[in-house]
């Protein structure tokens, strides 16, 4: 009987309803078992799901099946990243309610989720814009303010002159509004703050206990934090600022180069440099300027370095007969150390750039290994490695370390001003994380203003703070701010006529805490302790490496101080974290240089070169390289259009199949069409066991001979595929059981002959299904039924190799030398010649015999002996 062709539509579909009817895939929060919690960073709703997620969930959703194989009580949740601007974005543009846009998305995103065949308990979905969700949010943010964890303070913000309006640092483009073009100003709002910095030094130590985490992960957070030891140092004026202050104080992590020190620098918002603004015009204008550049640490960084000479001078603290002028300069940041800095132009760029675009000197301190002191020049390239000290009296010949420490001490002792002219000091780049956004579709930070009491929290029994759904976005600006009540209410304290704060939070706070609402998303309070406690940390946490630093960061700072208000007992909220590479695909461009989709192309291939035209035009087309899939190069595919033409196993299996998760893979459809072959194969092959081996009860523990090799084969791959699985190695996994449905294909033409033969054909067979179901879990759901097997794979256990037909069995083979017998060795019974002859040649008493010389033959006699011929 021919098999008819496997029918992923119509299949798939069918399962889906089955786990669904069954709820196979609920997890219940009271059953005993081992937890696992394996989930993927939860998507935002743009309104269609690209290829990026497909990779990303296929991976989680094979660990999770895999693990509910292995016993554990697996939790796989999946949820909505909802609030942010696009949906404001597209209120604004195409006048739709960002809550109607966002949750039409949801239902379209969710749709497209589900005939992936995802196995998620979908009864805890939320979408952090639920009022149910933020309700919580706010109850959290309330705890975190009685803790002492959130305060407000007065920090910089991107102002758009013409709309009006706040811009997020995305909407600022060179400059300019992204929407009015209009050049970009800093403006100072009264913003919240959660205290992120108190946690520096314990973040940046905690990193080192994460060791499932990927190291280049670890990396970029510890430089994120940014420790640095260095020293505060205290330069005197020669004539006091207009400020009064007779000292300038800097942060240093260079003292070791005092002795290069060529100028000073202070930052445009430095308080001497404000009041300088004050009376001299041509300073006020250069702080204008310097303003206008943007928030962004990007932006600054990048700027052309500039400054203006204040007129000011410092005396060196090292040698009182140099004088150092004071300039005020633009990549000087206000927030970190003191906002003021000496330059030493020879061991750092951007005092260098600085240096030479004003004349001021550069002085070498700092010696290359080898290098000639009388000669040594620097050019436009500071010297930043290590090297001996010169050039710097007390300091000459001393290494970076112990100068910095000699300047140290040396200074610790001297008074200034009647306090100590420097002071060890460690520094982190951390800042705290401002939360305060000016935009409607947030969530509202739960506190309101009163003229007598000042801020005041809003009270439990208050809340939610509800967005009102009567807005409009005809103009620029946070709608709440100009909605005509809702700010409108008393206060909690005095009960007068009070007004409710109109920032909202910013949205990666709705992400820093979903993990663990996951674990009671009904729950009438933040969490439910128990269930948090018993279900974190994530086992595996799974998603891009854009989110390595904030999002990481800002979750394990959320998790602790969830801990201080009794939320969650525990702080590091992802045990295991895994990063995938992207999916990425070829480009094409059209004669006249326009992106072209994959989709309105066609590629000829002959003689090993690939030609593609314009499938409408027939115009030529150029083949470009391989870019991340991308709008903007057009080079996406759309996965349902995949999964409709072939299935969502063949999607899944692709995606897991061709390069290690780690790393980018690069779609084509050669590719695709190899896996859906593939889902075609094996179909084909498990119908033909099912048809042509017989039933016995003979069991396949009976095997001998082939039938054997064949249950050797059969537990050697589970043994392997289990060890690929736990370790993420999917695309191995992939590979083995390619190989392995090789070895089945062939052992089938020996169906039907002998009992244990089929035996061992049918255990083989299932489980080929039991170790393909993660990864095709709908084409295993088939195979198992055609195999006469009773309920789902996808609730069975994963089976257990037997360590007995894991060894290879060995023979010993006795070895002659010109005749005599010397001794024997022991290789695999399958061993070839060549093996035989290598493992002849390593043994001892041959190797002695010989004594370095070649043999001149050696001689093989399969399974009896072996000759050398000396
Ligand atoms: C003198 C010096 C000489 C420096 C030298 C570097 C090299 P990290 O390592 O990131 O902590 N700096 C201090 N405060 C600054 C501010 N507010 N804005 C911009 N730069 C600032 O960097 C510390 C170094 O960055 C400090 O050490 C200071 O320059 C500069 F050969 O002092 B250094
Ligand atoms: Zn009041």
């Amino acid at each position: 009987m021919a098999t008819e062709r496997y029918n992923a539509r119509e299949v798939e579909a069918r399962w889906q309803e089955t786990w669904n009817e069954q709820d196979v895939f609920v997890t219940n929060n009271d059953d005993p078992r081992e937890k696992y919690y394996v989930l993927e960073m939860f998507p935002y709703p743009s309104g269609r799901i690209h290829m990026g997620h497909v990779r990303n969930y296929a991976m989680g959703d094979v660990v999770a099946r895999y693990k509910r194989a292995k016993g554990y009580n697996v939790l796989h949740p999946m949820g909505w990243d909802a609030f942010g601007m696009p949906a404001e974005n597209a209120a604004m543009q195409n006048n739709f309610h960002p809550k109607d846009w966002t949750y039409e998305n949801i239902a379209s995103m969710r749709a497209q989720l589900k005939i992936m065949g995802l196995s998620l308990d979908w009864n805890r979905e939320f979408a952090t814009c639920d009022v149910a969700y933020y309700t919580q949010q706010q109850r959290l943010f309330l705890k975190f303010l009685e803790a002492g964890l959130v305060y407000r303070k007065n920090a910089k913000v991107n102002w758009d002159p013409v709309d009006m309006t706040v811009l997020a640092n995305e909407q600022v483009i060179d400059g300019r509004g992204w929407r009015s073009g209009a050049l970009v100003e800093q403006r100072e709002l009264t913003q919240w703050f959660f205290k992120i910095s108190d946690y520096s030094e314990e973040l940046l130590e905690a990193i080192d206990s994460l060791d499932r985490w990927p190291e280049k992960v670890r990396l970029m957070q510890k430089n994120w934090i940014g420790r640095s030891e260095g020293l505060r140092v205290r330069f005197a004026f020669k004539s006091p600022a207009s400020t009064g202050d007779e000292v300038l104080e800097i942060f240093t992590t260079r003292p070791d180069t005092l002795f290069g020190a060529s100028f000073m620098g202070l930052s445009p918002d430095h308080p001497i440099a404000v009041s300088l603004g004050e009376t001299n015009p041509d300073v006020k204008a250069f702080i204008e300027e310097c303003r206008r550049v943007g928030t962004s640490e990007e932006a600054i960084e990048k700027a052309d370095k500039k400054g203006i000479d204040t007129g000011l001078r410092v005396t060196h603290p090292l040698d009182p007969s140099i004088e150092l002028p004071v300039y005020i300069a633009n990549f000087i940041l206000m927030g970190y150390g003191t906002g003021a800095i000496f330059a030493c132009p020879a061991h750092d760029q951007r005092d260098l750039d600085f240096a030479r675009k004003y004349n001021l000197p550069v002085r070498p301190v700092v010696l290359p290994d080898g290098a000639d002191p009388e000669s040594f020049e620097i050019g436009t390239e500071a010297f930043t490695d290590d090297g001996k000290i010169f050039n710097s009296g007390f300091l000459n010949g001393m290494s970076i370390a112990d100068a910095k420490d000699a300047v140290a001490r040396k200074l610790e002792a001297v008074s200034l001003e009647g306090t100590p002219q420097a002071e060890r000091q460690v520094n982190y780049r951390l800042r705290d994380w401002g939360i305060s956004r000016q935009r409607y579709w947030g969530c509202p930070i739960p506190v309101i203003h009163c003229d007598d009491c000042g801020v005041v929290p809003e009270k439990d029994e208050n809340l939610p703070v509800e967005l009102p759904n009567d807005i409009n976005f005809d103009k620029p600006g946070n709608p709440l701010d100009r909605h005509p009540t809702w700010r409108n209410t008393t206060c909690p304290n005095c009960g007068k006529a009070a007004r409710r704060e109109t920032d909202t939070m910013d949205t990666f706070v709705d992400s820093s805490w979903y993990f663990a609402r996951f674990t009671a998303p009904d729950c009438d309070q933040p969490t439910d302790p128990e269930a948090a406690n018993s279900w974190l940390p994530v086992d595996q946490y799974i998603g891009g490496i854009e989110h390595a630093i904030l999002h990481l960061l800002y979750s394990r700072f959320f998790t602790r101080a969830m801990e201080k208000v009794g939320a969650v007992n525990l702080k590091e909220p992802f045990k295991g974290l895994f990063t995938q590479g992207m999916v990425t695909h070829e480009t094409y461009k059209s004669e006249s240089g326009e992106w072209l989709s994959p989709a309105d192309i066609q590629i000829t291939e002959t003689d090993g070169t690939r030609t593609a035209v314009h499938t409408q035009t027939g115009t030529p087309v150029s083949i470009g390289s391989i870019e991340k899939m991308s709008k903007s190069k057009k080079n996406t595919v759309d996965p349902t259009d995949i999964i409709e033409t072939y299935g969502a196993d063949t999607a899944r299996w692709f995606m897991l199949s061709d390069s290690p998760p780690e790393r980018d893979v690069i779609w084509t459809e050669e590719g695709v069409q190899g896996s859906w072959r593939f889902v075609q194969r094996v179909w084909r092959l498990i119908n033909d066991i099912s048809e042509t081996a017989q039933r016995s009860a003979h069991t396949a523990a009976d095997a001998e001979g082939d039938a054997l090799e064949l249950r050797r084969a059969t537990h050697k791959t589970l043994d392997a595929v289990s060890k690929d699985l736990e370790t993420l190695g999917f695309n191995r996994s992939v590979a083995r059981l390619y190989e392995f449905a090789n070895t089945i294909g062939k052992a089938t033409q020996k169906a039907g002959q002998d009992l244990a033969f089929d035996a061992a054909l049918f255990e083989a067979a299932e489980y080929l299904v039991h170790m393909f179901a993660p990864m095709m879990p709908h084409l295993a759901e088939e195979c198992w039924t055609v195999l006469g097997k009773d309920g789902l794979v996808a609730m069975s256990a994963w089976p257990a190799a037997d360590a007995s037909l894991l060894v290879d069995d060995t023979i010993t083979l006795p070895v002659q030398i010109n005749g005599k017998r010397r001794g024997e060795i022991a290789v695999p019974r399958e061993a070839s010649k060549e093996d035989i002859e290598t493992a002849t040649l390593e043994s001892d008493f041959v190797q002695r015999a010989l004594d370095g010389k070649a043999p001149r033959k050696i001689i093989v006699v399969p399974q009896r002996i072996v000759n050398v011929v000396a």
